[in-house]
């Protein structure tokens, strides 16, 4: 299908518009809409493998709106547009569309390179939950069920390891040890899901750097990327954000060595989230501050190596061994975030 012809469906005049595919996420498509070189919108494929219900995501962002206009809360929050049929979705041939407009005047950033932006980001996110304080975040739906529950990939993991690809389980016997060797970081969430002190809050759950938006001051706009906004915990977001500002090479690196940990982001990490966290958070929670790098590091860690030994079958890869590497990346990692945040 012409994405032109998707286009069509959300637009009475397509004509002056051009599209091509923009950033490096690993689960939809993503396309930039320009007219005259100006940024208008962003179109988006869902991927209904991972997101098996899209009318979910809808639903959700609408309740999240509605909230927000009862509380005149200063949060931007990028909706979808509807298509000319009145509907937050195209469906064509089974594939999910949705079209966002672009947000004028701002532009996002791939990697984070100075504790001043780590600063700012975190305080989109933090400001972001914090604004839902008083939504009831179990009316949500969960738009990947059991996303961030680690007991659930360390039980996808198990599984992988009963019927993956044997040839490759040989291959990344020291990595299936060291993670088995770490499973004191899924008990420990085990007895957060059974504590009374850690809260369920509307949680975005995907805080990778590219979902801020910045205005030219280099100063935090808004978030984006909103699908797996659901009830969630407060490790998943700085956790995520622990995970992917803190080291100067990312997760696609394959030259280990060049993975780091940097304590100056990480203090800016910590302090943007509890600007607006703090006041809402038990001091369980606030104890549990390093944790949620560990958590959301090792979870990585886990679900690259689990979809290696399924061969594949989730996160796009370019090579044969990329789930591999990104397992080893995100292991190496995990241990130069335990020298910083102790
Ligand atoms: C996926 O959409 P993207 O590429 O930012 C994944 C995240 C992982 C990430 C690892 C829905 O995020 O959970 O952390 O890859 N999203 C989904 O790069 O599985
Ligand atoms: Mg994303």
């Amino acid at each position: 299908m012409e994405l032109i012809n998707i286009f069509n469906q959300f637009v009475l005049d397509s004509s002056e518009y051009e599209i091509n595919k923009f950033g490096n996420g690993l689960i939809h498509g993503t396309y930039l809409v320009e007219k005259n070189h100006e940024p208008v919108y962003i179109l988006q494929e869902i991927n209904t493998t991972v997101f098996k219900s899209p009318e979910n995501i809808a639903s959700n962002l609408e309740k999240l709106a509605g909230f927000l206009d009862s509380q005149s809360e200063e949060i931007f929050f990028p909706l979808a547009q509807k298509s000319i049929a009145g509907s937050a979705y195209v469906v064509e041939n089974g594939v999910y569309y949705r079209l966002t407009p672009f947000v004028a005047d701002t532009h996002s950033i791939d990697a984070c390179s100075s504790p001043e932006e780590a600063y700012e980001a975190s305080f989109q996110f933090g400001k972001f939950t914090a604004a839902f304080e008083k939504f009831d975040a179990n009316s949500l739906e969960a738009t990947i069920p059991q996303f961030h529950d680690l007991k659930f990939r360390w039980q996808q993991f198990n599984h992988a390891l009963q019927h993956g690809n044997k040839d490759r389980m040989y291959f990344a016997q020291q990595e299936i040890n060291q993670l088995k060797h770490d499973f004191t970081v899924v008990e420990k969430f085990i007895s957060i899901q059974q504590s009374d002190s850690f809260l369920k809050r509307v949680t975005h759950h995907d805080t990778k750097i590219n979902n801020v938006l910045f205005n030219k001051k280099g100063m935090g706009v808004c978030v984006i990327d909103l699908d797996t906004v659901m009830p969630g915990y407060f490790i998943s977001d700085l956790g995520d954000m622990f995970r992917t500002y803190l080291s100067s090479a990312n997760e696609e690196e394959t030259d280990f060595e060049k993975i780091n940990a940097r304590p100056a982001f990480y203090k800016a990490l910590v302090e943007g989230y509890l600007d607006n966290m703090q006041d809402q958070m038990t001091a369980d929670e606030i104890s549990q501050i390093p944790y949620a790098g560990e958590f959301m590091i090792y979870m990585q860690a886990l679900r690259f190596l689990t979809d290696f030994l399924n061969n594949d079958s989730y996160y796009g890869i370019s090579y044969e061994l990329n789930n591999f590497n990104r397992a080893k990346n995100q292991l190496t990692l995990l241990s130069q975030f335990r020298r910083i945040s102790k």
